[in-house]
């Protein structure tokens, strides 16, 4: 439902309390499930958000609708949703529709919490805005990387502009350093933080398998080789 305000605090009450108390009766999940996310497998943004919801045991709860956004042909019923016309967007049982995917992660988050779940990202303190900073800096990563393909990939080539795409594909350089240099502080468990990280290296294999990251970042290939086998890492790999 297009167009429509944000709920109000009490109508999320409701879907907090529905979440909550399934959960606190260790029920399984309701048969049909309450939320409907745009989807699609090659997406990195739509990979965190479904790797998030599994983790916190919500991804029975969301219904996948394939969408594949087109940059130079716009998706009606997407753009209907999310104006940007990109994905992910997320429909809430009450019809409110969220994106991007930070905002969708913190949603989640925040609903599994309220059932009982400790949650992604710690509650407070410096620690929890560490680990929002990392979520946006693999976020940004990924802008930087799924611009740059549209720009190789569909702009006719005489088009092209060398210098964006060098500026585009510093950002990642940068922000593929700085997850090098920063790995003891953010590598262990399976958070919001690490999750972000594995989907910008699984589209950097999926999409620029040329680029050879690896050898860069030595310490991020040791740590991604065991990440990669997360099951919700598995589960939600391109294509899978
Ligand atoms: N910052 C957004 C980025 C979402 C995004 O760029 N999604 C891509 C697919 S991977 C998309 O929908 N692209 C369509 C377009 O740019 O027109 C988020 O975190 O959700």
């Amino acid at each position: 439902m297009s167009g429509m305000p944000l709920a109000a605090p009490a109508a999320n009450a409701t879907v907090f309390d529905h979440m909550a108390s399934s959960l606190n009766r260790g029920t399984a999940a309701p048969e049909n499930p309450f939320m409907k996310l745009h989807y699609a497998s090659a997406s990195p943004f739509v990979r965190k958000v479904m790797a998030c919801a599994i983790e916190l045991g919500l991804d029975d709860r969301i219904e996948k609708i394939e969408t594949i956004p087109v940059p130079t042909d716009l998706n009606e019923g997407l753009a209907a949703d999310n104006p940007l016309a990109k994905i992910p967007a997320l429909i809430t049982d009450d019809g409110s529709v969220l994106y991007d995917s930070r905002v969708i992660t913190a949603y989640l988050n925040d609903m599994a919490v309220a059932g009982g779940h400790a949650g992604l990202v710690p509650a407070d303190g410096m620690a929890r805005w560490r680990v929002l900073r990392h979520e946006a800096l693999c976020d940004g990563i990924l802008d930087a990387l799924v611009v740059t393909r549209y720009e190789n990939a569909m702009r006719p080539e005489e088009k092209r502009w060398d210098e964006w795409i060098d500026a585009q594909l510093g950002r990642a350089t940068r922000g593929l350093a700085w997850l090098e240099a920063t790995l003891p502080y953010w590598r262990d468990g399976v958070g919001l933080a690490t999750i972000s990280t594995g989907c910008v290296l699984g589209y950097l294999d999926f999409r620029y398998g040329d680029m050879d990251w690896r050898a860069g970042q030595p310490g991020l290939a040791a740590w991604y080789a065991d990440f990669s086998q997360q099951p919700a890492m598995l589960a939600t790999a391109p294509g899978a």
